[in-house]
């Protein structure tokens, strides 16, 4: 079979997150998704995260079986309340030890760790003073992020330190469709500033306490197509890249906040003309700190039709054309061909020295079949046409150094609970027991031979 060769490094993990695998919620602090989760209808079916897919329990397992499909690197995150269990001060000695234990595993696989520190999971004691829209949050966050380097550093040396801030700031503070479940447009472009500050804060905190340290962000990207030439779906698909990608990417990058979209706020009376009143004298330069990659988090494109402010619900950005078999069950549409613009586009905007695909991957319920094999051929279909967009941008001379399959496991989907199944692993969640999908076998194969197959 012909196959595209990758780099000879090149990096392939797999990725989860804290609050949406780890469950043994007795053993660390409330978070703000503990709250959301008991807010009726907040859930679509009602569940939580508090068993979720025991990961606490089930490391070990866990960790023997990313070795099994040969993974070089897993990225996880920390929660925040499993250290902090009120955010700040006290710290939980068993919580660490679970980070310490879990990162000592990893390394005897020959696996390494990638350590997101912030994946929505925020302490709720520090919502209850304002949570993301107080400036304090952003510095609560610096002392957590140094008690994690200061205690990991020494074995972990890859570091994220917010994971799609602009999913925390406007789904959570905006749309109200994540923790804290808030509805207030101002309150969600303020998060989205106390989010990066705290990103540029802390950057050069870790490399002070971390030999070697490669420290970077993780933003979700989406590419932007007008549904039509039309000058007002133009207009727009400027507007909604802006919202959605520069909003995060600029200031990252050195360029402050897109003008275009200040303005366009203060039209609609959103913030004052003045600007955005969290923006303190310093604030975008410690944002702009040289970072040692990007990572992006690729799902889907949108296509623009709408203007509407500030942010459409999703629905409003997908394809509406797209045949339901072009969809994954999260209703989006699959667009390989947009990770190759995503990252060929930022790679020629903003330059970064280094890139990750830090989260790609496709909700498809497919469960085990008679004969014990789960085959979820679209997932497979979905991957390998995802790798060979990365490939081309290789080629292309993208500094993409490695790629993340979201997720490791099936679990807990946030609003959508347990009725989506990212993983490459199938997870009963009654009895847990965890089974290699298709898509893994093929992962396996692409690790190992470094290559996916060319058609
Ligand atoms: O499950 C999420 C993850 O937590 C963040 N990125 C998108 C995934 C799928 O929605």
């Amino acid at each position: 079979m012909k196959t595209r060769a990758f780099p000879g490094g090149f990096v392939w993990g797999a990725a989860t997150s804290a609050f949406q695998i780890e469950g043994a919620a007795d053993s660390r602090g409330e978070s703000i998704w503990d709250e959301f989760c008991r807010r009726p209808g907040a859930i679509e079916d009602g569940s939580d995260g508090r068993r979720a897919c025991e990961h606490v329990q089930r490391f070990e397992h866990d960790v023997a079986l990313m070795r099994e499909l040969g993974l070089g690197a897993y990225r996880f995150s920390v929660s925040w309340p499993r250290v902090l269990p009120t955010g700040r001060g006290q710290l939980s000695e068993p919580g660490l030890d679970f980070y310490d234990r879990l990162v000592d595993r990893l390394l005897a696989a020959g696996i390494t760790p990638f350590v997101t520190l912030y994946h929505w999971d925020l302490p709720l004691a520090l919502q209850r003073e304002g949570g993301w829209t107080a400036r304090s949050t952003a510095e609560a966050f610096v002392d957590y992020a140094r008690i994690v380097a200061k205690r990991l550093g020494d074995r972990v040396r890859h570091w994220v330190t917010h994971n799609e801030p602009r999913v925390a700031s406007m789904v959570g503070h905006h749309l109200g469709r994540h923790a804290p479940g808030t509805q207030d447009a101002l309150g969600a472009l303020t998060t989205s500033h106390h989010l990066l500050l705290s990103h540029g804060w802390a950057v050069p905190e870790i490399r002070a306490l971390v030999p070697k340290a490669e420290v970077g962000i993780t933003l979700d990207l989406a590419p932007m197509h007008a549904a039509t030439a039309a000058s007002e779906h133009q207009k727009a698909r400027r507007l909604h890249d802006g919202h959605f990608n520069r909003w995060f990417l600029d200031p990252v990058f050195g360029r402050g906040y897109p003008r275009d979209m200040l303005r366009h706020f203060a039209e609609r009376e959103v913030v004052p003309a003045s600007g955005l009143p969290a923006v303190l004298p310093g604030d975008e330069d410690a944002i702009a700190v040289p970072i040692d990659f990007l990572g992006i988090n690729y799902y889907r494109r949108n296509v623009v039709r709408t203007e509407s402010f500030p942010e459409p619900e999703d629905e409003e950005l997908w394809d509406p054309s797209a045949p339901l078999s072009e969809r994954t069950e999260m209703g989006w549409e699959v667009y390989p061909e947009g990770l190759w613009e995503t990252l060929v586009r930022v790679h020629l905007d903003y330059a970064p020295s280094a890139l990750y695909v830090t989260e790609n991957g496709a909700s498809y319920s497919t469960g085990p079949s008679e004969d014990g094999s789960v085959p979820d051929v679209l997932r497979l279909d979905f991957l390998r046409t995802h790798f060979q967009q990365a490939h081309r941008a290789i080629e292309d001379g993208v500094p993409l150094r490695g790629y993340f399959v979201w997720s490791l496991l099936d679990n807990f989907e946030w609003d959508r609970g347990y009725t989506q199944r990212f993983g490459i692993v199938w997870v009963d969640y009654e009895t847990q027991e965890r089974r290699l999908k298709d898509s893994a076998l093929f992962y396996r194969r692409v690790i190992a031979d470094n290559a996916v197959p060319a058609e």
